[in-house]
């Protein structure tokens, strides 16, 4: 049996009808959740979730309003200057900076390429017809129907495609219909910074990313505070449910969301937790970078890197349908640069 009714909504607009774990109250789904969490394999979870915890919901948790507003487009807030310890512990001094309020949207990245013909790796890499490149793209578990695009459902795998670009988030025959404000997905390190020096920022050192969002942090001395409220709510976007089995879609989104749709953090920025990894200008190695933030397939029973101490190495070369970015600008004197 199917279990998702998975984002027909995302073509009708209408509310979606989801299997949540909300049918007693907020109160209820809190201990719900700190319950299942003790239990330990990911079967169990599941056999839990689907004959005590999950009930058929037509109406949608009405505090998470989308937030975004266009003036928040390329706009930027300071980060105060501050201290942060290294990995290494030792205190280093992050000087203040201006971070870009949002992910880098589909928007934003489409007046890039129409105004430089930046042609993406991805997309090169789809050109070439080499069947040992592309992108890679997460193919959502099983559902009753296919979303939108019409994109292939599988078993919650990670799959290679030539066909899955910035333009095709989806894979062979997506569109960027509807995503106008989502963040650009399937861009490379390089990719990032191409449009980053076209935009006149630069990528955020992961000490700086990580500053940051230690400070948009709710409760600072706790690191899972930007994902979920007091209560178990989610507050960013990620996976609720059993991964890569199952998603409550307790957060509404099964993958990217526009930017702005979940709380502002206390830097009045958006989404540093969730939707998208970010990409960084930290290197690892001359083949990797870090990623931060986590996104939407983070799920409490598989990865909770969107704690912002959290860290993840990536090929830089290698894109994915998870991943995107954000610009900071050096703040020196009374310029930025
Ligand atoms: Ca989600
Ligand atoms: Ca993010």
């Amino acid at each position: 049996m199917p279990l998702l009714p998975i984002d027909k909504h995302r073509k009708t607009g209408a509310k979606p009808m989801l299997f949540s774990c909300v049918s007693a109250g907020e109160a209820f789904r809190s201990l719900f959740r700190k319950a299942l969490q003790r239990i330990k394999t990911i079967q169990l979870q599941a056999f839990v979730l689907l004959f005590f915890g999950c009930s058929e919901k037509s109406d949608f948790t009405s505090s998470l309003e989308c937030k975004f507003q266009a003036k928040d487009l390329a706009s930027f807030v300071e980060i105060p200057a501050g201290l942060i310890s290294d990995r290494l512990g030792n205190s280093l001094e992050v000087p203040k900076f201006l971070l870009q309020k949002t992910e880098v949207t589909n928007a934003q990245f489409s007046i890039f390429v129409s105004e430089t013909g930046y042609v993406t790796e991805a997309e090169t890499d789809a050109v070439k017809g080499d069947a040992s490149s592309g992108s890679a793209l997460f193919l959502l578990p099983e559902s009753e129907e296919k979303n939108s695009s019409g994109r292939p459902a599988g078993r919650g795998v990670w799959t290679l495609s030539t066909d899955a670009t910035w333009r095709s988030p989806y894979g062979p025959n997506s569109t960027l219909e509807g995503l106008k404000h989502h963040p650009v997905v399937h861009v490379t390190f390089s990719d990032a910074l191409a449009y980053a020096e076209w935009a006149g920022g630069r990528l955020p050192t992961e000490m700086e990313w990580e500053y940051a969002a230690n400070l948009g942090l709710p409760y600072p001395n706790d690191q899972d505070s930007g994902a979920y409220d007091e209560i178990g709510r989610p507050i960013a976007n990620t996976w609720q449910g059993i991964f890569p089995i199952f998603n409550t879609l307790d957060d509404r989104f099964m993958e990217t969301s526009p930017v702005g749709c979940f709380p502002m953090d206390r830097n009045g920025a958006f989404d540093l937790i969730g939707n998208v990894w970010e990409w960084t200008s930290t290197a690892t190695d001359s083949k990797t970078r870090v990623i931060k933030g986590g996104s939407f397939l983070c799920a409490n029973n598989f990865c909770k890197r969107y704690k912002p101490i959290a860290r993840q190495f990536h090929e830089s070369d290698f894109s994915t349908n998870h991943i995107g970015f954000r610009l900071v600008k050096t703040i020196t004197d009374h310029k930025t640069q």
